[in-house]
């Protein structure tokens, strides 16, 4: 691989073009062009001749105990915006989602957000407390947990504020930095209601406050109902323990809901009778509307897709021809029943291909495979989730909540494909 790093590139806001719907494209998919083929084999010099690595003997086993990829792939890492928040301490970094495939995030890879850093904690020296308005109060060591019966779940982890810069228009030229707040992990981890069961609740008891053992010490209201259904106390992620960064040795799992619910380096649950509104950062979790008045307790995160590839960090490099266009579709409903591919800003829609496994609040990966004739594309994808909704566009959803959102951006997005294969982050109108 010889490109270089788009760091610098993509931390210019971008012009902010609005173009119309349909000024370009349509005509590449149907066109059918012979698409470029694989050249034809003749005496090809790096198969023909003998190549540093096949000339030496590699490195025996172990040289690498715990395995990381090859020095080729340096280019794909988190990346944050350094003017985006004051400190590192108190900011995001974002999942390289142009470079990935399939529906899973490598761990390393998983975007950061974080409100006091990241906490190493010892094991050995974690507890989690559940008291309140239960009959026992209990205290959790993590050999403790271990003997309560486990599950395996996939699911997406979306931050409310991801899409949030590009509420006023087109912003960040790449979807790691206007998407990639979202990851999707398999976690290993026990039933939040069993815990709860252990200690036993009080029949007044409806609310949950679960806290952190970070330097922020989060605390985030999670209504009784939601921890009963789905919730899980994780600490695998992708069959490893959990990242530091991702809440070693244990996380809240809330499956649909907004990121700042899922509390890492989880230590204490206090059962209560209502929201705790004026001790934890729920206010600042709102939506605020064009007549001052905010959304708030917006929790399901909405259905969204982004296509990930073309996209102004993967331009199309290879020319005319036969092109892959892929992406990610999620919903915290459920499942994605659909996803439609627009080559010309949504005037044309045709319907991708879902390949790999559907589960429920799990990302979805999507294809639809074209031939290029080289003329520009205004790409878009809408997804569809199994409750029936749809994707808004942009506009649609400034209609509905203002230009003063951050949180909740699931609009649809533009991408503008110029004839040499780069990309722009652009809206139409
Ligand atoms: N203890 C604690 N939990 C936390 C946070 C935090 O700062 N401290 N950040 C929350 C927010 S806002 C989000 S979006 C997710 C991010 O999870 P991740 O870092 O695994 O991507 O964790 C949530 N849980
Ligand atoms: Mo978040």
């Amino acid at each position: 691989m010889t490109e270089k790093p788009e760091a610098k590139q993509t931390l210019e806001p971008t012009s902010r073009r609005r173009f119309l719907s349909g000024a370009v494209g349509g005509a590449a998919a149907a066109a059918g062009l012979a698409a470029a083929r694989p050249a034809v084999a003749e005496g090809e010099s790096v198969i023909t001749e003998v190549q540093d690595w096949n000339r030496y003997l590699g490195d025996g086993v172990v040289s690498r105990p715990y395995g990381t990829p090859s020095q080729y792939e340096a280019n794909v890492v988190r990346r944050d915006v350094e003017w985006l928040t004051a400190s590192r301490q108190s900011s995001v970094s974002f999942t390289p989602l142009h470079e990935l495939d399939g529906i899973i995030t490598p761990n390393g890879l998983c975007f950061e957000r974080h409100h006091g850093g990241t906490a190493e904690i010892e094991p050995s020296q974690h507890r989690l407390m559940v008291h309140g308005l239960v009959d026992t109060p209990l205290v959790f060591t993590m050999p403790d947990l271990m003997r309560f019966p486990r599950e395996n779940h996939v699911y997406f982890l979306e931050c409310a504020a991801n899409s949030g810069m590009e509420w006023r228009g087109a912003q960040l030229n790449g979807c790691q930095y206007t998407h990639g707040m979202v990851h999707c992990v398999a976690y290993t981890g026990v039933r939040l209601k069993d815990l709860l069961a252990e200690a036993g609740i009080k029949t007044n008891a409806k609310w949950l406050l679960a806290e952190g053992a970070d330097a922020a010490a989060m605390t985030r209201s999670i209504p009784l109902e939601k921890a009963l259904d789905d919730c899980l106390v994780a600490f695998k992620m992708n069959g490893e323990a959990l990242r530091p960064e991702q809440g070693y040795p244990l996380r809240l799992v809330v499956p649909g809901w907004e990121g700042n619910m899922w509390i890492k380096w989880l230590r204490r649950i206090e059962v209560g009778d209502q929201p705790w509104q004026q001790r934890e950062e729920t206010s600042k979790y709102t939506d605020l509307l064009a007549n001052g008045k905010a959304r708030r307790f917006t929790w399901v995160m909405d259905v969204k897709s982004v296509i990930t590839s073309p996209s102004p960090q993967a331009p199309i490099r290879h020319g005319r021809g036969r092109a892959v266009i892929t992406g990610l579709a999620w919903s915290g409903n459920g499942r994605i029943k659909r996803v439609d591919v627009s080559l010309d800003g949504g005037r044309n829609w045709t319907t991708a291909r879902i390949d790999g496994p559907s589960l429920s609040k799990a990302m979805h990966r999507f294809y639809l495979d074209i031939d290029w004739d080289g003329s520009e594309l205004l790409l878009q994808s809408r997804a569809i989730d199994e409750a029936g909704f749809v994707q808004p566009t942009k506009n649609e959803l400034r209609a509905a909540r203002g230009e003063n959102s951050i949180y909740h951006n699931n609009g649809i997005q533009t991408w503008y494909v110029k004839a040499d294969g780069t990309v722009e982050n652009v809206e139409v109108s």
